[in-house]
């Protein structure tokens, strides 16, 4: 049986099949990424719920794992050379788990790398963007009465939907086959038009192939199930 003691974080989030993939996530658009991709390879895993409102995140036993205090976060007991191995970044994971399975990642060397150029564009620039709209028009920051924050950070929002939706032209996915690029960047477009409320003031619905992109994304099964995992108390 695979030991994990080594593993802090299994003190608190004790694993009940070791020898499985730990998840330790929440289902935030960050925390899906890890569980949507999980679920589409098909990979065995045990998801562990950190409560990110409870500041879960900020205990000794998951800054054991992240010192960064962030989900998602994995444990891999079958890591390189078959030993166990910890990994936060959930762009970092999505491409250890492409890497590992030889799933959702294109092989031509060339169309990898611009996979790559995707993912860390989802990483860099649509996460923390789309993340301050949600601060500044659903969280704490909706009560601040100056709007320069939020209109920025919706101004850049709805650009970089425009440069999503010039990507999308006459694909069907961001690298034309799905990739972990799309399983990096629909929980996030998911939100921003949901749960951020920011439908109407990003134009969303004067855009054609990014809703089309979304709609598609969302239909299938893996997303579905991904998406709720773990599910937030
Ligand atoms: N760049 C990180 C960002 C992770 C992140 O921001 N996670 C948020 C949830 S979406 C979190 O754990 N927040 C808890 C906190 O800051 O207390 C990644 O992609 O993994």
């Amino acid at each position: 049986m695979t030991d994990l003691s080594t593993f802090p974080i299994t003190r608190r989030w004790p694993a009940e099949h070791p020898d499985r993939l730990q998840l330790y996530s929440l289902n935030t658009p960050n925390g899906v990424k890890v569980s949507i991709m999980l679920e589409e390879i098909g990979l065995p895993y045990e998801p562990h719920l950190v409560d990110i409102a409870k500041n879960e995140t900020w205990t000794p036993e998951f800054l054991s794992l992240n010192p960064n205090g962030k989900i998602p976060a994995i444990v891999d007991p079958d890591g390189p050379g078959g030993k166990p191995m910890g990994l936060f970044e959930s762009g970092a994971i999505l491409l250890y788990l492409a890497d590992k399975t030889g799933r959702l990642i294109p092989t031509d060397p060339c169309v990898r790398w611009q996979t790559i150029q995707w993912l860390f564009f989802q990483m860099a620039a649509i996460g923390p963007m789309f993340g301050q709209v949600g601060y500044f028009n659903r969280f704490a920051g909706k009560a601040i009465e100056d709007k320069r924050p939020l209109q920025r950070y919706l101004d850049e929002s709805k650009r970089l939907l425009g440069v999503l939706e010039g990507r999308l032209e006459g694909r069907e996915w961001m690298m034309g086959e799905y990739s972990i690029a799309d399983v990096a960047t629909l929980g996030w477009v998911r939100n921003l038009v949901t749960f951020y409320e920011a439908r109407e003031l990003v134009g969303f619905d004067a855009l054609s192939n990014v809703p089309a992109w979304l709609e598609r994304g969302l239909a299938r099964p893996a997303v579905k199930r991904g998406l709720e995992i773990p599910k937030r108390p």
